[in-house]
């Protein structure tokens, strides 16, 4: 038993390259962070996890990691809320706690698969598919980042994609590339009428696959109202198109398409309202926040009595995320949509040795090793560290870095 403890949590802070890819925030940075967990048990077995990083949430690790030394690996529920009552005093909000709890139940989970020999899709009830899909994830970017402060520019074999046909061929080279069979595209950065045209140029060229379109809030009630009926048999689902339950409601009452979030449903008293009013009809997951793997597959549950239909989410990510993400949605049943996924955009530097998970047929194949089956790649971890120290970056800022180029950029949600 004494051998099934934590001895040890070790929070590292990585940085690793990402494209300028355009958001309603502004445009991602030359590097994105995230932290990566290794949870260390009194026999020697080390559990995996990654989280979103930056200087706030990386302090609630730290915080976190002093909590659970000593803790029983198998008691998951009470090593999250061991976490969580640390955290509650100076963090109101559960969904900023559900970061951290989430990223440690992960590398439990990874640990307890190890000690057990099964892979964590069993933990979780069994895997119901053997591969699970992935959704294209499409953004209009820049060629490059442009030079600033001495540094050189640093292009990618992604191009510029800046209108419709830079759209459609930027899709082209993510089905050549990985076989995607549905597409997303990160909307909220042009006015509308040209993300509709986007889109429209998406249904012509790809047929019959299945389209969504996600402004991040950038639009009104009213925009979004217009927005949906000119999109009406184009979208599977339109995904936040304006902020709050209250105006996806709004929208919702003449959208001809299901509305999803990854906005505002994000934690577990959020879900009664956002029924109540029905405000969503497809709720994008995330295990990285709404509590870990376990009760990401409770969430599921939650839906199904809801008739939610279920997507997941994602944000800038390495593979041990991935290979989390691919457990989780192999054991779901009802999941109803293919995943979201940025790791096109930043496997090149992933964290993990590589040959267990790839993107092929759009899908990933659930590994079938112990834990999540995948292997920290230590010379990596020390030098996307290594990196981490030497860029002094501390969190995300989309907006700071549009201002670099274009200084009268303004942060503005709504903006149309
Ligand atoms: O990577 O720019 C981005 C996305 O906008 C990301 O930050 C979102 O969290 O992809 C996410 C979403 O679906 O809202
Ligand atoms: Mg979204």
């Amino acid at each position: 038993m004494s051998s099934t403890r934590i001895r040890e949590l070790i929070v590292t802070p990585i940085a690793f390259g990402d494209p300028p890819l355009l958001n309603s925030n502004g445009v991602h940075e030359p590097l994105a962070l995230r932290v990566i967990l290794q949870l260390v048990l009194e026999d020697g077995t080390v559990g995996l996890g990654e989280s979103t990083g930056g200087i706030v949430r990386l302090e609630r690790l730290h915080a976190a990691a002093k909590a659970v030394v000593g803790m029983d690996v198998f008691d998951s529920t009470a090593v999250t809320a061991a976490i969580d009552a640390v955290l509650l005093p100076t963090v109101p909000s559960s969904h900023e706690r559900g970061w951290t709890t989430s990223a440690v139940e992960v590398a439990c989970l990874d640990a307890q698969g190890k000690l057990l020999g099964r892979p964590v899709s069993d933990l979780l009830g069994g895997r119901v598919r053997d591969a699970v899909p992935f959704a294209a994830y499409l953004f209009y970017k820049w060629a490059e980042h442009p030079a600033l402060d001495g540094r050189a520019a640093i292009g990618d074999d992604w191009g510029e994609a800046l209108d419709p046909a830079g759209i459609v061929e930027q899709a082209r080279l993510m089905q050549e590339r990985y076989g995607f069979r549905s597409f997303k595209l990160k909307g909220g950065v042009f006015p509308p009428d040209e993300e509709i045209a986007a889109m429209r140029a998406l249904a012509q060229a790809f047929p019959g696959q299945p389209l969504r379109l996600d402004p991040n809030v950038a639009w009104t009630v009213e925009t979004s109202t217009y927005v949906a009926r000119e999109l009406e048999g184009v979208l599977e689902y339109l995904e936040d198109p304006t902020k709050t339950i209250e105006g996806m409601a709004e929208v919702a009452k003449d959208s001809p398409m299901p509305l999803a979030t990854n906005m505002c449903v994000v934690a577990w008293e959020h879900l009664k309202p956002a029924v109540e009013r029905h405000a969503v009809q497809v709720l994008l997951t995330d295990h990285h926040y709404w509590g870990g793997l376990r009760r990401t597959r409770e969430l599921a549950a939650v839906c199904e009595a809801f008739e939610l239909a279920l997507s997941m989410h994602s944000n800038s990510h390495l593979g041990i995320s991935l290979a989390a993400m691919t457990h989780v949605a192999a054991a779901i049943p009802n999941l109803d949509h293919s995943c979201d996924t940025h790791y096109p955009w930043n496997s090149a530097d992933d964290v993990i040795v590589p040959g267990v998970l790839e993107l092929r047929d759009g899908e990933v194949k659930v590994p079938t090793g112990p834990g999540l089956g995948v292997e920290l790649d230590h010379a990596q971890l020390e030098r996307l560290h290594r990196r981490y120290v030497d860029s002094g970056m501390r969190g995300r800022d989309d907006t700071g870095y549009m201002r670099r180029f274009q200084p009268e950029y303004e942060l503005k949600l709504p903006r149309w």
